[in-house]
């Protein structure tokens, strides 16, 4: 998959997708078995800046809001250039995502729809917002929210949905099959994660459930799914509404 950032802060992405498993997502897959066997990164990251699309010698993107109001507005003409510059660097179709407040809520679903894509072009958009006409030619375009709050700009959200993407393509996580067991996975029942524990077996006079440590595995995913029930009824219980499972 193929990820286009615009933004007028690129250098905001280089710890996130510099680190973890979106790091290890863009790096060639190696095989020791055979070192000739070199394959493509299951991820690819491309983060441009709008400013190289202004069209003045100021690299000037905003201007005052029309109506007034406090702040600017990202001008149309940057975010049209720079889609259809970044665009013409792949054949493959970009799906167009800005991340915005006013979008549709991210859910688990989503992302793996998502996840199915070649490639996705995500808008950050920042200060009040970007000129309606823009978004209204790009269409078809996706507006998505990460949350029902207000941020600085869109940037915190492009780099969530990157790495709830990234995560569940093949190839880049440690563990094939740990993403289709999280908590929102279709297969997983929409419930929350069970509780976690590791060594020591006693800590601060804390002791570890007994059950994990009996070896038992049909007992322990039987304690895990009640632990999950339990917790999602609790802290969620929206999770569990219409679902008769
Ligand atoms: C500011 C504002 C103030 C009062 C009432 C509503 C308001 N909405 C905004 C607003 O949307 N500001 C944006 C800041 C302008 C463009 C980028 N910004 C942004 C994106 N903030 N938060 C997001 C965002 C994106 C996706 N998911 C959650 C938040």
């Amino acid at each position: 998959m193929r990820i286009d950032v615009l933004t007028l802060f690129p250098e905001m992405f280089a710890g996130v997708l510099g680190s973890s498993i979106l790091k290890r997502a863009a790096e060639p897959i190696t095989n020791p078995a055979d070192p000739d066997d070199v394959r493509s990164p299951v991820a690819n990251y491309h983060v441009t800046n709008l400013r190289d699309y202004a069209d003045n010698k100021h690299q000037k993107v905003d201007q005052p809001s029309f109506g007034g109001g406090p702040g600017m507005v990202i001008q149309c003409q940057p975010v049209w250039d720079a889609v259809q510059a970044v665009e013409a660097m792949d054949d493959r179709p970009a799906t167009r995502i800005l991340l915005t407040p006013q979008g549709e809520p991210l859910t688990q679903p989503i992302v793996e729809e998502l996840a199915q894509l070649p490639r996705l072009l995500m808008i950050a958009g920042h200060y009040e917002g970007i000129d309606e006409r823009v978004i209204e030619k790009l269409a078809p375009i996706r507006e998505i929210s990460v949350g029902d709050y207000v941020l600085s700009g869109g940037e915190l959200p492009a780099m969530t949905l990157i790495d709830a993407v990234v995560r569940l393509l093949p190839g880049a996580l440690g563990h094939q099959d740990s993403a289709h067991q999280d908590s929102f996975s279709p297969g997983a029942k929409r419930l929350l994660d069970h509780p976690h524990y590791t060594r020591p077996r006693t800590w601060e006079e804390m002791d570890a459930p007994d059950v994990l440590l009996s070896g038992n595995h049909a007992k322990i995913e039987a304690w895990r799914e009640a632990e999950a029930r339990r917790r999602t009824e609790e802290r969620r219980p929206d999770l569990l509404d219409n679902d008769p499972t």
